[in-house]
């Protein structure tokens, strides 16, 4: 039976990479006096790396190896991240990173059915908190029983850490729950921990692998804009994902 859904943020609760944490990593160089600018195609490739100081030490290995000699690199990349995590919570306080279709109403859905609510991301905890008080903010406080997020673990996804982290937290198996995903790094995350994923890819993860899990659709759907079914079986539901459509993929997973 199903008894946790744990979701992922970034791309998944809202499509936050491109019009908040990208800028805000720019900000936060040009704050410093650094000429770097991360547009959109050269961000698509950095995503491939999650958390954002790793973000940029795999930027500056392969862009600005001269920048990574210095004998205060990590002082140098603690306090960018710092700053960028400073301006990505002004620009999700300034409203622009709305919760992506479907969102709030499936968490009131599960909710309303006791289904446990948890949060697991590479995401930094202050984000998380961010995005819950203004693009969340239609959810009730403490919505999320458990969040995993940021260091918590040392190993991001795709390691299966943070979604162990939150099992143990949970006190569940992985197999009474399902993840909410939008990235392939997310899925092998979710996959290795033993935990089936159903994933709403999103603006940047579009076109990835998502073998593995359970289901892919285009967003969590709304009644009057319903999602597209772009892998796996929708049971004959209507086509917006409900805690009874996800029961039926959980039921089903292989
Ligand atoms: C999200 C990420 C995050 C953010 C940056 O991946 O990769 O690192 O881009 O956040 P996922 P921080 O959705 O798979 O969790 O800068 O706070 O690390
Ligand atoms: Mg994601």
């Amino acid at each position: 039976m199903l008894q946790a859904v744990i979701f992922d943020v970034d791309g998944t609760l809202a499509d936050t990479e491109h019009d908040g944490h990208r800028p805000a990593f720019n900000a936060a160089f040009r704050e410093a006096g650094l000429t770097w600018e991360w547009d959109t195609r050269l961000y698509a490739e950095l995503l491939a790396v999650t958390g954002g100081k790793e973000r940029i030490r795999h930027y500056v290995a392969k862009y600005e190896p001269a920048f990574g000699a210095r004998a205060d690199f990590e002082e140098r990349i603690a306090a960018l991240h710092r700053a960028k995590t400073r301006y990505f919570g002004a620009l999700v306080r300034e409203g622009g990173l709305p919760a992506r279709p479907g969102v709030v109403r499936l968490i009131r859905d599960l909710g309303e059915q006791n289904v446990r609510l948890a949060i697991a991301t590479t995401t930094s905890p202050e984000n998380v908190d961010a995005l819950l008080a203004t693009s969340l903010h239609e959810l009730p406080p403490a919505t999320f029983e458990v969040v995993g997020a940021g260091d918590i673990v040392p190993a991001k996804k795709p390691a299966p850490d943070i979604y162990a982290w939150v099992l143990e937290q949970l006190g569940l198996p992985a197999s009474a729950c399902l993840a909410i995903e939008d990235s392939r790094n997310g899925v092998l995350a979710a996959r290795g921990a033993g935990v089936p994923v159903v994933v709403t890819p999103s603006a940047y993860t579009a076109g990835e692998d998502f073998t593995g899990s359970a289901a892919v659709v285009s967003d969590l759907g709304e009644p009057g804009a319903p999602f597209a079914l772009l892998a796996g079986d929708a049971h004959g539901h209507q086509r917006w994902v409900t805690a009874e459509l996800l029961a039926r993929w959980h039921a089903s997973r292989g």
